[in-house]
């Protein structure tokens, strides 16, 4: 399979890595590269969150202070069949 060689922004996804073109462009990566720093796996910042995480989260893939995190979980035990699991999330975008 050849590479594509145009894409449109906002609206497609030419290198088939799960990441929109737009959102590549935004954020100075290739959208017809889906490898290496340019591809989902990528992560430029070194936060630990994948492009494509960084993707899901809206966060930014260059800023490693930008990142969404879990700060709690607890669990409430209120009978045999009724468990509520609390959870906070902290994103910093
Ligand atoms: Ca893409
Ligand atoms: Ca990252």
């Amino acid at each position: 399979m050849s590479a594509p060689r145009s894409f449109t922004p906002n609206k497609s996804d030419s290198d088939n890595d799960g990441l929109p073109d737009g959102w590549e462009v935004a954020h100075e990566f290739s959208p017809l590269i889906p490898s290496g720093v340019d591809g989902a796996d990528g992560d430029p910042d070194g936060d630990g969150m994948d492009n494509l995480s960084e993707y899901i989260a809206d966060t930014n893939p260059r800023d490693a202070q930008s990142r969404l995190e879990i700060s709690g979980i607890s669990l409430i035990d209120a009978g045999a069949t009724n468990k509520t699991l609390f959870y906070r999330i902290k994103a910093e975008r």
